[in-house]
């Protein structure tokens, strides 16, 4: 019998990628979204892969633990994705309850559906390398001290420790995934790789002129969403549950990965970025460099996709949307 999964988040960057392997996989996969009156926009990015009549979406939401029991009784997941979250750092000061309520406690909603609904299925919880912060270590391992800097990384720190913790005190099957930051085509328009890739097609096509900016010193490790879903699934394959950093090892200035985009077409980025100072963070994340060798001693797990063919793949997709879109 084909295996079930269940996916938190299942219309974001990750959930779209995840829904697309793990049908590759044989899975059935159904989805959770929240009710929304915007019919036909959600499934947008599973659309893009071409999966959307392959999975199955049901309504529910993070912060109403009787609708997430409800479809546990419905699917019987073998195994559940908690991708759905609060995702972005910067609203996260504008929104911290909420940022708190979802990405937080709906962690623990979810885990607690699971335990007493399906105890036996496996959890896997989406946290992230936000939660270093202000490193304590040059290269971040799952020992790394954490030190969360946003309203985002300090909900993200307890949903790791609560899934930790129901591993812990109940033997669920709970692994936390601590990916670095990853990217895709399917990337929402606000983060810095998607907003950089999206402004240089309009300056490629003459749709706009510059590109405004916060702190392009800021360094990250970026993968490719593609790569780190292999990943997340992996560690639910393993037969005790555990913690693991999923990242290239590579960190890169903001400026680097935007230059890189620019030279993709053609332009110097010189003429056109605008450091705009709105979008500058109360309190920046400066660097993070992820250490994946416990990743790939254990889970056979490697990065395949570079960030150069990342970016230019991004270029390229934005260029043939907007294209469209204008003519
Ligand atoms: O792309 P970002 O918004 O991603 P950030 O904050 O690192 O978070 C992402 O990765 C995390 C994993 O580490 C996830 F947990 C999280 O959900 C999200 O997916 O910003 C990256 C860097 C920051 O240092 C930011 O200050 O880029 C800098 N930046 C400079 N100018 C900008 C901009 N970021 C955005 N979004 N927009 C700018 O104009």
């Amino acid at each position: 019998m084909a295996k079930r999964a269940l996916i938190t988040g299942i219309t974001g960057q990750d959930g779209a990628y995840l829904s697309q392997y793990l049908l590759e996989q044989g899975y059935e996969v159904f989805g959770v979204v929240r009710r929304s009156s915007h019919f036909g926009v959600a499934d947008h990015r599973l659309r893009w892969l071409g999966v959307d009549k392959s999975v199955q979406l049901l309504d529910g939401n993070l912060s109403d633990l009787s609708s997430l029991i409800r479809l546990m009784e419905q699917v019987k997941p073998d195994e559940v994705y908690n991708l759905a979250a609060q995702s972005f750092v910067a609203s996260s000061w504008q929104q911290p309850v909420l940022t708190a309520n979802i990405t937080g406690v709906g962690v623990t909603n979810v885990l607690e559906a699971v335990r007493l609904v399906a105890p036996t299925a496996r959890f896997y919880q989406a946290s992230s390398s936000e939660m270093y912060g202000k490193i304590q270590e040059a290269a971040q391992s799952e020992t790394t001290p954490f030190y969360p800097r946003s309203p985002y990384a300090v909900a993200k720190l307890y949903g790791h420790w609560i899934t930790v913790n129901y591993r812990e005190s109940f033997g669920l099957h709970a692994s936390s995934g601590i990916l670095f930051n990853h990217e895709s085509p399917l990337r929402g328009i606000e983060f810095v790789t998607r907003k950089v890739t999206d402004g240089v097609a309009r300056i490629k096509l003459g749709l706009e002129k510059e590109l405004r900016l916060g702190n392009i010193d800021a360094k990250r490790d970026w993968g490719h969403a593609k790569d780190y879903v292999r990943a997340m699934w992996l560690m639910l394959q393993q037969d005790v549950a555990d913690d693991y950093v999923v990242a290239t090892g590579t960190t890169t200035t903001v400026r680097d990965m935007c230059r890189i985009a620019f030279a993709h077409v053609g332009l110097e980025m010189e003429g056109h970025l605008v450091i705009d100072p709105a979008f500058f963070r109360p309190a920046e994340v400066d660097v993070l460099l992820g250490n994946p060798a416990k990743a790939k001693a254990k889970l056979g797990w490697v990065p395949e996709i570079s960030l150069e063919t990342m970016i230019r793949e991004m270029v390229d997709a934005d260029l043939t949307r907007l294209t469209r879109l204008s003519s």
